[in-house]
């Protein structure tokens, strides 16, 4: 049995994780506009593995005798900036969600709530690992618009040639 205090708080997390989505989509949506379509999957794909996650919490509400509330799912912003701006929101967004899941195990352990501990490590290791990838991603569109800048300011150097 889920005391109030821990349905209340694994109730929002599903609708945060329903705002994930939503954040992800709206991702989506903002580099289709910039004609990047790999970008758009992968959005996509994040933003479908997000409900994937809001519905565990779903199950793991029903299957332990608690009624699921659905909270309002705030507007995301629609705009993100250059590709390495995404992505410093991604990482910055799944560090939030990390948070989160921290301090609901934290309340897991201070209830004794053996049931949710069990179900919140699937949620820590994922976060990890979502945190490496977009980290990762993040460095890897870093390194090439390094060298873009690298390379321009070469053309800009080859400008002063004086002729004769
Ligand atoms: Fe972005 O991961 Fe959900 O929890």
């Amino acid at each position: 049995m889920l005391t109030p205090a821990m349905a209340g708080k694994l109730n929002h997390q599903l609708q945060e994780e329903y705002y994930s989505s939503y954040l992800y989509l709206s991702m989506a949506a903002h580099v289709e506009n910039l004609n990047l379509k790999g970008f758009a999957h992968w959005m996509r794909v994040q933003s479908d593995e997000e409900r994937g996650h809001a519905m565990k919490f779903y199950e793991h509400l029903i299957s332990n005798g608690a009624k699921v509330t659905l909270e309002a799912i705030q507007q995301p912003p629609a705009e993100f900036g250059s590709p390495e701006e995404l992505f410093k929101k991604v990482l910055a967004h799944e560090q939030h969600i990390t948070r989160n899941i921290h301090e609901l195990y934290a309340l897991a352990l201070k209830e004794n709530d053996y049931r949710t501990q069990v179900f919140l490590h699937w949620f820590i290791t994922e976060q990890q690992e979502e945190e490496e990838v977009a980290a990762e991603i993040l460095a890897r569109i870093a390194a090439v618009e390094n060298r873009m800048s690298s390379l321009l300011w070469i053309d800009k150097e080859l400008k002063k040639r004086a002729g004769g």
